[in-house]
């Protein structure tokens, strides 16, 4: 049996148009919820092999998704460079900062400690229906690094901005520890059974000066894909430059990827068929839609139904929000299910 997933992604035509979703476990699952006190800490779930797996079987258990994607967290790289990581009930990750030269230097990535994500992948492959592909992730140098410099997103970034515009130098000694780290890690999340990747550059929106944008985002993305690439040539690897529509065309020709993701503010029938041309697409419902679910829902599915085609990989601009009704996303899937040859 083929995989609808996996031949989007390879160019072909698929039985169905696959569907998966960004944050497809989590808050607004009861079962997720339930886990999530055992486990007290965020972290501790992340790197339980056994908790990550059920984590991750959860909604395709119940809604029969394409695609599994791990269950961790992008923080877990800066973790294994040696930063300090700690999600604080109802605040949000906080993570130790580099401050300068020095403290970016000392970086230096622990492949060991992250090794319970591969053993993670291990678990959930045979486990996994057959048209259901699984799905490793990284997040991007840009937005790793955003978290690196500021330790949150409360502020907006505004130290990772002004890196990039005042001490570039200093960003691109960050970003290099991180381009080296992150074709490491998904090299390995290959090895252990990762059948296509993600890389989630959730703040690529940020940058907005073209010079820039190919600097700490493009040219980092490129280098690895090409990295993963050298080793695992078949591996295909979904970018997500989120919100950053001036720089969408050149980030799906440059950097190699072999698809894109993109949020709901994307207009499918002039820019999304333009960008199709290129490479497929993924994604592009409102997460307020599935919020609302019923007909306005439906209507928007079909919509980029009408507009893609087959060849597109259902999903939302960004992730499932805590208060989504389960049963919209049993709705999404099955309507989405009616989309085929
Ligand atoms: O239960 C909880 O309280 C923790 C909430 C949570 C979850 C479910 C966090 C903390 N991370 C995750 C899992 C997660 N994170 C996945 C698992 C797979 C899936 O999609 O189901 C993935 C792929 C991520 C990736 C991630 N983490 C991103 C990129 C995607 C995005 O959402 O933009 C980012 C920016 C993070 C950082 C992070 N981790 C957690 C939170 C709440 C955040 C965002 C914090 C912020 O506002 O900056």
């Amino acid at each position: 049996m083929t995989k609808p997933l996996l031949d989007v992604l390879q160019g072909k035509t698929p039985e169905h148009m696959p569907v998966w979703l960004m944050r497809q476990a989590g808050r607004y699952l009861p079962e997720y919820r339930e886990l999530r006190a055992k486990a007290k800490n965020f972290l501790n779930l992340c790197l339980t092999p056994e908790w990550a797996t059920e984590i991750t079987l959860q909604p395709i258990r119940r809604f029969g998704m394409d695609g599994a994607i791990l269950f961790a967290d992008i923080l877990l790289v800066p973790m294994a460079l040696g930063l300090s990581l700690d999600f604080r009930e109802g605040e949000g990750p906080i993570l130790e900062c580099v401050t300068d030269q020095h403290s970016i230097e000392r970086l230096s990535y622990n492949n060991g400690l992250v090794h319970p994500v591969y053993e993670t992948l291990t678990r959930i492959k045979p486990q996994l229906p057959d048209h259901t592909t699984l799905i490793g992730f990284c997040g991007a140098p840009w937005t790793v690094a955003c978290y690196m410099i500021d330790g949150n997103s409360k502020n907006d970034f505004a130290q990772a901005k002004q890196w990039a515009s005042q001490q570039p130098e200093l960003l691109d000694s960050v970003i290099q520890k991180l381009v080296d780290a992150s074709a490491r890690y998904l090299c390995k999340q290959v090895e252990a059974g990762a059948e296509a990747l993600q890389i989630f550059d959730s703040w690529a929106g940020l940058i907005t000066d073209e010079a820039a944008f190919r600097r700490f985002v493009i040219e980092p993305t490129r280098t690895i894909v090409s990295r993963v690439k050298a080793q695992h040539p078949y591996v295909p690897i979904i970018g997500f430059p989120r919100e950053a529509w001036s720089h969408y065309k050149r980030y799906i020709r440059e950097t190699g990827v072999d698809a894109m993701s993109v949020d709901h503010a994307l207009s499918l029938s002039t820019d999304g068929k333009q960008l199709q041309a290129i490479k497929p697409l993924q994604g592009n419902l409102s997460p307020d839609l599935l919020v609302q679910g019923g007909e306005a829902m439906k209507r928007s599915l079909d919509h980029i139904y009408e507009q893609m085609g087959l060849r597109h990989i259902m999903n939302l601009g960004h992730g499932v929000v805590p208060q989504t009704p389960p049963e919209h996303v049993a709705d999404l899937v099955k309507h989405t299910r009616g989309f085929k040859a």
